[in-house]
Parts: structure tokens; C-alpha cells; sequence
């Protein structure tokens, strides 16, 4: 029997009593800026928004259900806290897109940004810009590297949540054949993160008869995932599995093995929203799958960058603070760089899809 992750089911049922009622601006094209030159010990604007602290949160593109979760929970957390919360997203999930956003943000005189990266590296000189006016700049999901941000908020270990997925796909096979991943963009650090981890696992010599034949990328674009599932289908006739860390791909996935009639023959697991998930959970095209709640993610990201803000935290290791209903924590290290940790990957089954449907 695989070890089933807990997470704390009051607190996420919790979530799903929070509505948003905050003033949220959410825009995608940001004025040309007319505001004098920042230098590096300007204090952000106070004054607009009749002297509410701006916190900004870029997700990685639009379109995608999980990201909207995420952003709820990072409205939730800046309305608590009294602050404006704008919400951005590019069309395309790229660093070029992201950049022009933070750039956009900095002539804005945001307090604080918080950002799932597109790439590690590509954002830093964008990133370091906007901490050089005084902005606070945080990542959440998929990190940017240690010298764009003060903290990363992470939703669970990387390493456990790459492992959990080649345990559950190589029990789904039972222990042979041939398997695939179909992930976001090539460049998400998340995802890049668990797939290292997914083939440190298969180096297990339990594993000697699973062959990972391709790391497909559908970029979390829906169509784009399709035709990725497609294409291994086509190109792999033996494939026994799909692994599909991220909610786009996986629901992709499950759309096209069901269109196919593929349930059985093609097994499938990952990363995936319960909402959309529930379909082919019940249907049993994927027999089960893990996530962490995603509104408490933004949630969180929403609480750091409050604590960033007023100083009650700077971003080092051993930093502590309280994050509303999430209760204490604590900045620890990751890397060269600091994180906060969020929980556990949760496996969601036939017996508990109903329920967490319902909540994201
Ligand atoms: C997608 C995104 C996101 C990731 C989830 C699991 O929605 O890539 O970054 O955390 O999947």
C-alpha cells in the first residue's frame, strides 16, 4: 500500500467557505508610466488606491483553471489584510511576456510582486529592477532563482512530489512497459524540479522494466496538450503510461485516452485539479492522482508578501510570521536562496473526488 499523504482536510474545507469580496484590480495592460524615477532607497507609492498597499501576483499564463485557484487565495489573503491585489497573467506562458508585466508593475509603484516564474534565469535582471525600487519581490510555484526574489513559497517537497508519481504510475502498470511524461513548457521550474526527482526514482532497480521513452511539453496550453497526448500515442503504440505533472496536461490527458477509449490499455497520473479531474477519476481513465490545495498557495504568497512589506520579515532563513488562518511559519533555507513550505501532495481517488471537486 503506497503511503497516503494527509493534508489538513478542515483547513482546506475552510476554503471553500471563503468567498472574495475584496476591490481587485485585475489588468493586463498596465499604463505607460509618467511617475519620476525610483532610486534604490525609494519606498514605493502609498498614496494611490487611497493609500492601500498594492500587491501584485503574476501567474504564469491565463486560461488555466489552477492558476485562477491560486490567484482567489492570493485576493483572499491581500483583502484580510486590507491591501488592493492585482492580478496578472500573459497570454503565453513565457519569461518575455512576464518581464513586460514586471516592468509594467515597477512604473505602477506596486509594493510588492509575487510571480510564477517562466523561467529560473530569464526574469532575474526584471526582478532585481523592481527590488531595486523597493519592491518585494517573492516567487510562488515555480521558483525564480535565489538572486530574483527574497523567499519562494513551495507547495510541497519537490522530491516527494516526484517520487509519489512513479510509485503510483509503475503500480498502475504493474511494474513494466513503457512511460511517458507529458509536462508545462520546457522551461517551468516546477515541473523541470519534479521531473529530476521522477528519474532519480526510476534509477530504483525495482523499476528495471519501465522505460521512460519521452518528456513531451504542452506548455499548459489545452490544445497544445492534446496534440502532445496524441503524438505519443501515435509515436509509442506500446505506451502502458502517462505522467502528467501539471493540471493542464493531465486533464488534456484524460480528455484524449476517453475520446480514444484508451481506459486500461493507457494508464494516467499526475498533477491534477479535483474539478477537473473528477470525470476521468470516476471513469477510472486515471485511477488517481495527487495535488496540494492551490488556494492556499496564493494564500500563503499573499501572507509573505504582507510580512515583507510591513518588515515583520526580510526573507532569511529563520524568519517567522503568522499567515492568517494557515497559522505560524517559518522561512527556511532552499538552496542558496530561502523558502516557505506549504504541506504534502494529497492523493485524490474514486473515494474522495466527490468532495474535493467541490473545493478547487
Ligand atoms: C499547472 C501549472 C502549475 C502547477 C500545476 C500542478 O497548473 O503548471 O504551475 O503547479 O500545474
Amino acid at each position: 500500500m503506497k503511503k497516503v499523504f494527509a493534508t489538513c482536510l478542515t483547513a482546506v474545507l475552510t476554503l471553500s467557505l471563503l468567498s472574495a469580496c475584496g476591490q481587485t484590480t485585475t489588468t493586463n495592460n498596465a499604463k505607460e508610466s509618467s511617475a519620476p524615477k525610483q532610486t534604490e532607497a525609494a519606498k514605493p507609492a502609498d498614496n494611490a488606491s487611497g493609500g492601500k498597499k498594492k500587491y501584485a501576483i503574476i501567474f504564469k499564463n491565463t486560461g488555466n483553471p489552477y492558476g485562477e485557484k491560486q490567484m482567489e487565495g492570493f485576493k483572499n489573503a491581500i483583502t484580510e489584510l486590507g491591501g488592493e491585489a492585482i492580478l496578472k497573467a500573459p497570454d503565453q506562458p513565457t519569461a518575455e511576456a512576464q518581464i513586460k508585466m514586471i516592468e509594467e508593475l515597477i512604473s505602477q509603484k506596486v509594493d510588492s510582486i509575487s510571480i510564477a516564474g517562466n523561467d529560473p534565469d530569464a526574469l532575474q535582471p526584471a526582478l532585481k529592477k523592481a527590488m531595486n525600487a523597493g519592491i518585494k519581490v517573492l516567487s510562488l510555484d515555480s521558483a525564480v532563482n535565489f538572486k530574483s526574489r527574497l523567499v519562494h513559497i513551495n507547495q510541497a517537497d519537490p522530491e516527494r512530489i516526484g517520487r509519489v508519481q512513479v510509485q503510483a504510475i509503475s503500480e498502475m502498470i504493474g511494474g513494466k512497459g513503457e512511460i511517458a511524461v507529458l509536462s508545462a513548457t520546457s522551461q517551468a521550474t516546477n515541473q523541470n524540479t519534479w521531473i529530476e526527482w521522477m528519474k532519480e526514482e526510476l534509477k530504483d532497480p525495482k523499476y528495471k522494466d519501465i522505460r521512460l521513452v519521452k518528456v513531451a511539453y504542452g506548455d499548459d496550453l489545452r490544445d497544445k496538450s492534446v496534440s502532445e497526448t496524441e503524438a505519443l500515442l501515435k509515436s509509442f503504440p506500446n505506451l502502458k503510461g502517462i505522467i502528467s505533472p501539471t493540471t493542464v496536461g493531465i486533464a488534456a490527458a484524460g480528455k484524449v485516452l476517453t475520446d480514444k477509449g484508451l481506459k486500461d490499455k493507457v494508464q494516467l497520473t499526475g498533477l491534477g485539479l479535483p474539478s477537473e479531474m473528477a470525470q476521468y477519476i470516476e471513469s477510472g481513465v486515471s485511477k488517481w492522482m495527487y495535488l496540494w490545495n492551490p488556494i492556499d498557495v496564493g494564500y500563503l504568497a499573499g501572507y509573505t508578501a504582507d510580512a515583507l512589506v510591513k518588515g515583520t520579515i526580510t526573507g532569511k532563513e529563520g524568519d517567522k510570521f503568522k499567515a492568517g488562518r494557515l497559522g505560524d511559519k517559518a522561512i527556511v533555507k532552499d538552496g542558496d536562496g530561502t523558502q516557505i513550505m506549504l504541506g504534502d501532495p494529497f492523493k485524490f481517488d474514486a473515494s474522495n473526488i466527490a468532495e474535493w471537486k467541490k473545493v478547487y
